[in-house]
């Protein structure tokens, strides 16, 4: 921001940006979701395109002027179903804002308010839009062991709307019961059955699902929101063709900015279009979809495929290297970009572990992990991603550091244990000289892969 009209006419705004900017140049950001797009990305998703208005899809605006915005939209589409290899008979959207008004529309659009849905439990790594609520009574869940604080509560609006159904883990292994699932669908005969979600570290048998909705007569609907830059690459297997439709935000793995792509068979896109718009949404934001346009085009090439591949493999390193230090990890490692540190038999928990970390420079998440027995403000995980950490470069000698690092600011601060108040072990934790060393040897690598700002 050289020259920036910006800093001359709102200087609050402007050293805000700046701070966020430097903030992100100095640490580790391992949140699984999150990635850092490149410059041409954010050039057009900061382009005049924000002050356009197009209603309606290519062809059929509501409103004059979208020459552009036609054009725009069909090469999004376009370039979507290049990327992930749509079969003949299938269709794209690309208006969508973000991933929950996504997976709301293909509700909207193939079933009926109060239909039922069958998701995979929130706090074993579903999504909150996949009908997440805490139902006691919910078939095949059971909801006893966990201390949540309000009963029974429908939380999401897709639980408001539809009638939500959850299937689990495996207690032991936390992984896909298959069977279990199929049992819990007959039982339950759900118009749609939903995979994906924001903390399950394996792959998904996209196949085994498909005929377990069979069987029942659902839908079947892939969220692959997470991994959907590592199956545009190949890396992870392609519920494309498998499942009736496929939702996904393109801001995770697929590195483009924030919004949401859902693709499906022709006869289900326009339906989901026309849920879309008029049922939920307003105008796209073109500008958004510009970015994202540039993003697919970007994922095309062969060195995005490198990249997805040193994701995962970066993540199986690092996953290998804090089991050497005593960690446990969810199912024992991962098979995509994220992965879950068991906090449960250690001295502190995910929300205590969490914020020392990221007071030692890594930026990482608390989360709840399969039979988790604490709330979900204080819960016994922290997920840990690489998308963005390896678009800035990093490999498997980083890991090494890394793991070190993790394990360091695990020793220096677990003495003050679970019990101590959050906020006092903050404090603490923020005068440990250990910490500020370990945060400045995070800058210092981190000012080796710099971010093209
Ligand atoms: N917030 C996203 C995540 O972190 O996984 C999902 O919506």
């Amino acid at each position: 921001m050289t020259n920036s009209k910006l800093k001359n006419q709102d200087l609050e705004i402007y050293e805000i940006i700046k701070g966020e900017e430097s903030r992100q140049q100095q640490v580790l950001s391992m949140i699984a979701s999150e990635n850092f797009a490149s410059p041409a990305v954010r050039e057009a998703l900061g382009s005049v395109f924000t002050n356009k208005y197009s209603e309606g899809y290519p062809g059929a605006r509501y409103y004059e002027g979208n020459t552009y915005a036609d054009k725009l939209e069909r090469l999004a589409i376009e370039r979507a179903k290049e990327l992930f290899k749509l079969p003949e008979g299938w269709g794209v959207n690309v208006q969508a804002h973000s991933g929950s008004p996504a997976n709301l529309s293909v509700y909207i659009g193939l079933l009926e308010v109060g239909d039922k849905i069958l998701g995979m439990y929130l706090p074993d790594g579903g999504h909150l839009s996949h009908g997440w609520s805490y139902e006691p009574d919910a078939e095949g869940v059971d909801h006893s062991q966990i201390k949540y604080d309000g009963g029974r509560r429908k939380v999401n609006i897709t639980s408001k709307c539809f009638e939500a159904v959850q299937y689990k883990t495996d207690p032991e292994t936390q992984l896909f019961n298959y069977e279990k699932i199929a049992e819990i669908a007959r039982a339950t005969k759900p118009k749609l059955i939903i995979t994906g979600g924001t903390a399950y570290p394996r792959e998904i048998d996209y196949k085994k699902m498909r005929a377990i909705a069979d069987e029942v007569g659902a839908y079947y609907l892939a969220d692959i929101a997470h991994e959907a830059g590592l199956i545009a690459s190949g890396v992870n297997a392609s519920p494309v063709g498998i499942a009736d439709v496929v939702t996904f935000t393109t801001h995770k793995t697929l590195r483009c900015n924030r919004g949401a792509i859902i693709l499906g068979k022709d006869e289900m896109i326009k339906k989901i279009n026309r849920a879309i718009f008029p049922g939920l949404q307003g105008g796209p934001h073109n500008h958004s979809i510009a970015g994202i346009a540039v993003g697919l085009a970007e994922a095309m090439k062969p060195e995005f495929k490198e990249y997805s591949k040193q994701v995962v493999k970066n993540a199986q390193h690092l996953c290998a290297k804090l089991i050497d230090k005593g960690f446990d990890i969810v199912s024992g490692g991962t098979d995509k970009h994220l992965f879950l540190i068991d906090m449960s038999k250690k001295e502190i928990l995910g929300k205590k572990f969490s914020r020392a970390l990221a007071l030692g420079g890594i930026i990482a998440n608390k989360n709840t992990i399969p039979q988790e027995s604490n709330t979900p403000a204080d819960p016994s995980g922290v997920r840990l991603g690489t998308p963005w950490i390896t678009t800035r470069g990093m490999k498997e000698a980083e890991m090494d550091f890394i793991a070190n690092w993790i394990s360091e600011v695990y020793e220096a601060v677990k003495g003050f244990g679970n019990d101590m108040p959050f906020k006092e072990f903050r404090d603490k934790v923020t005068e440990l000289p250990e910490i500020k060393r370990i945060a400045g040897e995070v800058s210092e690598l981190c000012g080796k892969f710099p971010l093209d700002i």
